[in-house]
């Protein structure tokens, strides 16, 4: 298995420059960087052609994320709205593929985080989603990209908030490249089980997020049964990414994305967080190959 951490760990806004991480995450023993994808449309293609080089450098892979922002919702029932989304897509698709990346996940099927005042038809935007989605497939699958479906607990999304609903979606989307995306910490809050969840999504599991119930990366001694979600992968056969999404500190959009209202570890110094991100990958890699 492969193993990545997000690099939103260390930042406060959504955004920044990706390949200033590259060679960092590699010599804290990761395989994986995964970037934020919904700005690269401000970004020039050199910026993708220069992070592929590093990244190939150093011997690192990439895999991308995006939790939606309103104007890309593709539920929503605004015609023009999703034809500019498409455009995001398209643009979005052939940066990701310059720069050697090949997958993406989040909530790619709506928006996020969702306003729940503005209210929602639940049955009617997963229809509308579904149809947009197979269409989406087919322009990622030009560029060898795999979609990933991530199941988010209900107080970040409606749309799917278990495996079973994520597996339904995809089903229903029927492609090859749509694949369901499960997150450890979502799991903890929905699923009445952290292992069957992974043996229902089987061959269909696309990434994997792994973290702690508060969001501080998987570390030994916790509540999350790790020995037997590494067992229940085993048991699939997964082979795929392993992305550790922790957020432990407060402050800047992403804090107030992720609803980090403290500081959730004591020293948050970039030594103190590299050393827990890097005794993290460790702890699993020993764990789970
Ligand atoms: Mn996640």
């Amino acid at each position: 298995m492969k193993y990545g951490i997000y690099y939103a760990y260390w930042e406060k806004e959504w955004g920044g420059d990706f390949c200033n991480y590259i060679s960092k995450v590699k010599k804290l023993g990761f395989d994986i960087l995964e970037v934020a994808c919904g700005d690269f449309h401000t970004k020039k293609l050199e910026y993708f052609k220069e992070a592929r080089k590093i990244a190939e450098a150093e011997n690192i892979l990439f895999t991308g994320g995006y939790g939606p922002r309103p104007e890309h919702n593709l539920a929503s029932e605004d015609e023009k709205l999703v034809e500019k989304a498409f455009d995001f897509w398209k643009d979005c698709f052939e940066k990701m593929a310059t720069a050697g990346i090949y997958s993406i996940g989040g909530a790619l099927y709506s928006y996020w985080p969702v306003d729940f005042k503005a209210g929602f038809d639940k049955e009617a935007d997963k229809a509308r989603s579904i149809e947009r989605m197979k269409q989406l497939a087919d322009i990622a699958a030009e560029y060898e990209i795999t979609l990933n479906m991530e199941v988010l607990n209900r107080f970040e999304g409606y749309m799917i908030n278990t495996c079973e609903e994520g597996m339904d979606y995809v089903k229903k989307v029927d492609k090859p490249n749509v694949k369901i995306m499960l997150d450890t910490f979502h799991m903890n809050i929905e699923e009445e089980s952290m292992t069957e969840p992974i043996i229902k999504a089987g061959s269909h599991l696309g990434n994997f997020h792994v973290g702690e119930a508060n969001r501080k990366p998987p570390y030994q001694g916790s509540r999350m049964p790790w020995e037997e979600m590494g067992k229940a992968l085993k048991e699939i056969g997964y082979n795929g990414s392993i992305v550790m999404e922790p957020f432990v500190v407060r402050g800047g959009k992403v804090g107030q994305d992720i609803s980090v209202w403290r500081d959730i570890v004591a020293d948050t110094s970039e030594k103190s967080l590299d050393k827990a991100a890097s005794d993290s990958v460790k702890f699993l890699r020993d764990l789970w190959g």
